[in-house]
Formats: C-alpha cells, structure tokens, sequence
C-alpha cells in the first residue's frame, strides 16, 4: 500500500512541485533569515531566479558548522511562540545542532513518518515496539507520533534494557520492531540465549531500521534472526529527522520523499553535481519546512541516486543506503561521534596530551569504543590513583557532552601508533 498519492505522480508533476516549493522556500529564507540574505546576497541570487529544479545549484550550501555558529536558535524562521518542538543532533558537545518545528512542520514530519510505516506494511492493526531512544534524538519521538498518525500502538521502550524490552515485546504481541539494526540484532542474540522460541513467542513481522551504517550483512542477520521483513530508513535531524527516505520490499534503494525534500548529489571535494547513478555527498533542501527550512545542506553521507521506477509503483528517486562519510564522523551504536568533539574534551583534561586513538570495534552486535590516551611525561604512570581519576574524568565528561560511552585507557607518552607523526586518530575495526 501507497500512503500518499504524491509518492507515485508523474516525474513531470513531482519536479513542478518541486520548484514552486523551491521558489517559495528561497524566497521566505531570503525574506527572513539575514544569514540566507547575506549568503543570496554575496552570489548574486535572487529567489525569483529559481525557474526550474536545477536552478537550486545556484543557490549557497549550508553546513552543520552554520548551524552551530548560529546556535541555538539563530537560523530559525519562525518566532518561538510558534514553534512546539525542538530536537538536537546526536552526540554533540555543549554546542550542538539544534533544530526546531512548528505545528506545520511536525504534520510534515507524521506525513512522511506514516509514509515509512506504510511502506514496511505497517497500518492501524499493528503494535509498533519502538526501541529508538526518546529524548533530544530524533528517533524516538518521530517513530512515536508517526506510528499514532497512521493509528498504529505504540510501545514507547527507547533504548537499553534488552531483557525488559523483550518481555514486552512478547507479551504486548509487537508486531513491528523500529530500532538500529545493531540493537535489533542484539534483542535476537539475547532471546535466543534465552531459549526463546521466535516463532512461538514473538509475533513480529517486519522491522524499520536506520540511524547507522549497516552493511548488507548485517541486514540480512537481523532478517533472518527474527524472520522479519527489513525496511531501511534514511534521514537527519536538521532535514527532519528519520523520514527523509526509506525502502520499499522490491529493493534495497531508499525512496526520497522527494515533494518535501530536494536531493543532489555533488562531488564533495569541488562541491559540483554528479549525474544521476554516481556516489557522490547528498545534500538535501527543505522543500515544505517552516521553522528552520535549510537550502542544500550538506549532509555528508556518500550515497548515490537514481530516478528509474520502481516495481512498487512508487515515482520517488531512490538513494542507495549510505556508503560512507565525507568527513570522519563516526556512528556509534547510533550516536554521532565527531573525533573532534572527542579532542575538546581531552584538551579540556589536565595530566594528559592531545595524542589520543579512537578504536571503534564490535562486542557481540553492539559497536564498542575504546579511546587511547596518551598521558603527560610529568604524570607518571605509577601513581594508580591519579592515573583512576583520570580515566573517570574523561569518560564521565564523554558520557555527560557527548553521550559516548567508551572505555578510556591511559598509556605511556609515545605509543600510540604513529603515521607520519601524527598519531592515528580513528582505528574502525567494525568494517566487514
Ligand atoms: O539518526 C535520524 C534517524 C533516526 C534516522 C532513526 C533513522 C532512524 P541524527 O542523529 O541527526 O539523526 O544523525 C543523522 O545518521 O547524517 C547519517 O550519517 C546517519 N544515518 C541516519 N540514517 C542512516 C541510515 C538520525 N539508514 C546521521 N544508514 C546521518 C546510514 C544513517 N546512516
């Protein structure tokens, strides 16, 4: 089933939408927001010189560093007496991206939200078990109102407390499972440590996964694991949120809700646009969003896209799921980690130097972190309860900004791993 009709117009009709929202869009912005007038202003665009969907490569980028320079609300469009929610980005330091909707935006976010449950096949009659975390993430709450909108029960469990989740999944009957793919392998291994019976004691039938890179390997393991359909879902708080795409049963490809969001993909180096098919950096303009509208956002996720039809009658272009980063951005167990934001909080240590090593790894299903620090040669490594306090400190200061939790371990100056001096910053062993 097609939730909405704009999901199979004609090409013709979804790029004449896309322009007029465009055109509107650039204009409120530039009409709005000194920061967009100021960026129009210095390329010489005016948003009346938006006359088809390419004339959007005329427009400036915006970048999560705009973001937080304009923290926290600073790039917002509408005054806060309008606005009824605000998220934030994982993982991120005491500045972090902050994004916000009004009433419209939060009915344009549930629209694509029932988009994505009803192309997982989920409706009214199912019990959505809702495993992302609720909070300042956008998973939680987008599944949670998404999941009403279409009628559907929601179990709102978040995150963590893997046995309890279980019970409730087996004794509320959860038909669909909504969660990272890491955590929804890791519910499997769990109840089948358990001796659960999965066919007996489970009633789900399909999942909606995203918010982290998974190899189709890993895909395939939760599919099985649970004898589940997979449904992979795309998207980025400063977009929306989960919601931008999300695919359907005949392929791997995510289709883009293309009548709220515009998608280019540009060669990240030069910034130009790539032709269809090729991998390149996606960048995303709001074509429908009112609070904090955003024109060709670079997301920094490597994909690549393509227009063809789809066998499920849905028009919308499909991106292949995310290949990778343009930057060093790291994910785990769906936070965001920036080795940056990792840096500010060692520099913000005393007895211990700016030579660090991020080690990603795998325990069980679930990703680990271990971070390397090398100590100050004034400290010396056998004064143990210096070097206790130490430890703690960093990877308090990591769980309280950050939200990472890592195992930090303290070594001797000199021996992290070296590559032209410079130590190696991110070692990621989870890669198939
Ligand atoms: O992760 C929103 C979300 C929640 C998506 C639940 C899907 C499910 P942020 O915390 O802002 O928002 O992180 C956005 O997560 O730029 C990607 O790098 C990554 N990401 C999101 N979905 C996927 C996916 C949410 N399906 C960042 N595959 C994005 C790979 C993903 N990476």
């Amino acid at each position: 089933m097609i939730w909405n009709q704009a999901e199979s117009a004609p090409r013709e009709a979804i790029e004449a939408t896309q322009v007029a929202r465009l055109r509107e869009t650039a204009r409120r912005v530039y009409a709005i927001s000194p920061f967009y007038k100021k960026k129009f202003d210095e390329l010489g665009v005016n948003p009346e010189a938006i006359k088809s969907v390419e004339d959007v490569q005329k427009l400036p980028f915006t970048k999560k560093q705009d973001l937080r320079d304009h923290y926290p609300f600073g790039l917002f469009c509408v005054p806060m007496s309008e606005v009824v929610r605000v998220h934030s980005s994982s993982g991120t330091t005491g500045k972090p991206t902050v994004v916000g909707y009004n009433a419209h935006d939060m009915e344009v976010w549930n629209e694509v939200m029932a988009r994505v449950y009803t192309m997982s096949g989920t409706s009214a009659e199912d019990v959505v078990h809702n495993g992302y975390g609720y909070g300042l993430f956008t998973g939680g709450l987008g599944f949670h109102t998404g999941a009403e909108k279409i009628g559907a029960a929601v179990v709102p469990a978040s995150g963590g407390f893997t046995d309890r989740q279980l019970m409730l999944m087996r004794d509320f009957g959860a038909t669909v499972l909504a969660c990272t793919p890491s955590f929804a392998l890791h519910l499997a291994e769990v109840a089948a440590k358990a001796g659960n019976d999965f066919r007996k004691d489970y009633k789900l039938k399909t999942g909606i996964f995203g918010a982290e890179p998974t190899s189709k390997g890993l895909k395939e393991e939760v599919a099985k694991a649970w004898g589940i359909d997979y449904h992979e879902v795309y998207g980025l708080s400063e977009i929306i949120g989960p919601g931008v795409s999300c695919s359907c049963k005949h392929s791997d490809r995510l289709h883009i809700f293309e009548d709220h969001f515009l998608a280019e993909i540009i060669d990240p180096k030069t910034g130009e646009v790539l032709p269809e098919g090729e991998r390149g950096e996606l960048v995303i303009t709001t074509l429908t969003k009112q609070a904090l509208p955003i024109i060709r956002y670079r997301t920094g996720d490597i994909t690549s896209i393509v227009k063809e039809p789809c066998a499920c009658g849905r028009t919308h272009a499909r991106m292949e799921s995310i290949v990778g980063r343009a930057d060093d951005m790291l994910i785990v167990n769906g936070v965001n980690v920036y080795p940056s934001q990792v840096e500010h909080v060692i520099a913000n240590t005393e007895g211990v130097t700016l030579n660090y090593q991020i080690i990603a790894d795998k325990k069980g299903h679930l990703d680990k972190l271990e971070i390397l620090v090398e100590v100050s040669e004034d400290i010396l490594v056998d004064n143990a309860g210096d070097m206790e306090r130490i430890k703690k400190d960093i990877q308090a200061s990591l769980l309280n900004n950050l939200y990472i939790n890592a195992a930090v371990r303290l070594v001797e100056p000199n021996s992290i791993e070296r590559s032209v001096g410079k130590a190696v910053r991110v070692v990621d062993k989870r890669r198939d």
